[in-house]
């Protein structure tokens, strides 16, 4: 007998009797009600409430195959994943997750906090709002989930054994396929959606071999560097926002992997922010304010980490060689330079590729459009090539401006 004998796809009613049933959030004489409120590209997510009271809760479960695609056959194990991580990383950060009530290994679903009170960052970015605290709460984040899952930090056996219950087969190969692969080579045909830039990105992925070489090697690294355990799709679309709060969501992706995988997309997808505000907005003076914002967050965002890095770092280091002087320079600086390369692949896989972001495709002149893919795709190339002499969050800022202004 398989754990999923008794799986089924919830409807919205479903998910409903379900939360009466199995949580203890709801009172006798509530009233719920239920919506499918996901757009993400692999799950179901509802949302029930009582319509006698505030109480609401959010149930996510995973389904057989990717929401968007039945070609990408996923086990709903993902969903154990997910809730463990946000667990851990509720541990780690505080705050800084929704709480977790509930996981059921039975249909694959995971109960947990309802944000509706917050906003998609994606969704807020691409109205232009700016978030000045997002620096702060996403590098202490990054800081707290990775380098204490670390062998910096954790006792080696105990890492070893957490490697092991994080491995992520399968969602893992959807980011080397989608990020390190098909951008550069379209190997499994799926690419065809970018034909107006069609010949330019052939010329300047597919055919740049200088290129081609720089993103093997970081696809072995991604393929083979436990280093930490990673949330694995740090976009935007995976951060709920508001003026003064920040929660991380969606670590179904989670794995022990290179810590600059991270940071590198949060970095990229302030960039796509960046250039949809240049591709879109009239009034001038906003649109150069809002850039402004962007430019600061991205200079906050690699400094901040570096600080609270070292910070987190001299206070919690455990393994004994970790505190060899010069060390923690040297693996910090192999972190930034990861960042830079781990953006770039990010920035080229959202227009090249089957996942695209809307900071993009909701550009509706096309002339902007392609000059926007050609800006993301040039700033790419430069953070992959020359990632080693990236260190500091103005030279993530000073590239961008100098192409934009070539
Ligand atoms: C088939 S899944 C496509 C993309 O959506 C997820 O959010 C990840 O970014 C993945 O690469
Ligand atoms: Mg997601």
């Amino acid at each position: 007998m398989s754990k999923f004998d008794k799986y089924f796809l919830m409807s919205p009613s479903d998910a409903a009797e379900y939360a009466a049933e199995k949580l203890s959030i709801f009172c006798c004489d509530c009233e719920l009600d239920s919506k499918e409120i996901g757009d993400g590209n692999l799950n179901y997510v509802f949302r029930v409430w009582d319509k006698n009271s505030d109480k609401s809760v959010i149930i996510k479960q995973a389904g057989f195959t990717a929401r968007i695609s039945e070609d990408f056959k996923l086990s709903p194990d993902r969903n154990r994943i997910e809730a463990e991580t946000l667990r851990f990383q509720g541990d780690l950060a505080p705050g800084l997750v929704p709480v977790v009530y509930k996981y059921d290994d039975t249909l694959s679903c995971c109960s947990m906090e309802d944000l509706s009170d917050y906003t998609i960052m994606r969704q807020a970015l691409l109205q232009h709002k700016i978030f000045p605290k997002f620096a702060e709460h996403i590098t202490t984040f990054m800081v707290n989930t990775l380098l204490l899952t670390s062998d910096v930090f954790l006792n080696h056996q105990e890492k070893k054994s957490l490697v092991k219950s994080y491995t992520n087969p399968e969602l893992c190969e959807i980011t080397e396929d989608l990020v390190y692969t098909e951008p550069f080579n379209d190997y499994k045909h799926r690419n065809d959606v970018f034909l107006p830039n069609l010949d330019w990105v052939k010329k300047e992925l597919y055919n740049d071999n200088e290129l081609k070489l720089e993103v093997a090697k970081l696809k072995f690294d991604f393929l083979t560097n436990a280093q930490a355990l990673i949330h694995g799709d740090l976009h935007t679309g995976s951060i709920f926002v508001n003026e003064n709060s920040t929660k991380i969501i969606d670590p179904e992706f989670a794995f022990y992997g290179p810590m600059g995988y991270d940071v590198g997309n949060i970095i990229a997808n302030m960039i796509f922010a960046w250039v949809n505000a240049d591709a879109t907005m009239d009034n001038e003076e906003e649109c150069i304010n809002f850039k402004n914002w962007v430019e600061n967050t991205i200079c906050e965002i690699i400094d901040k980490f570096k600080a609270k890095f070292m910070k987190v770092w001299k206070e919690e280091a455990k393994e004994v060689l970790a505190k060899t002087p010069g060390f923690s320079q040297w693996y910090l600086s192999q972190v930034i330079h990861d960042t830079a390369a781990v953006a770039g692949l990010e920035l080229c896989r959202r227009i090249v590729g089957m996942a695209h972001v809307k900071d993009i495709t909701s550009i509706e002149n096309e002339s902007a459009r392609l000059r926007a893919e050609r800006i993301c795709i040039t700033v790419a190339k430069g953070y992959i090539k020359n990632r080693e002499s990236y260190l500091f969050g103005e030279q993530f800022v000073n590239t961008l401006k100098e192409v934009e202004y070539e």
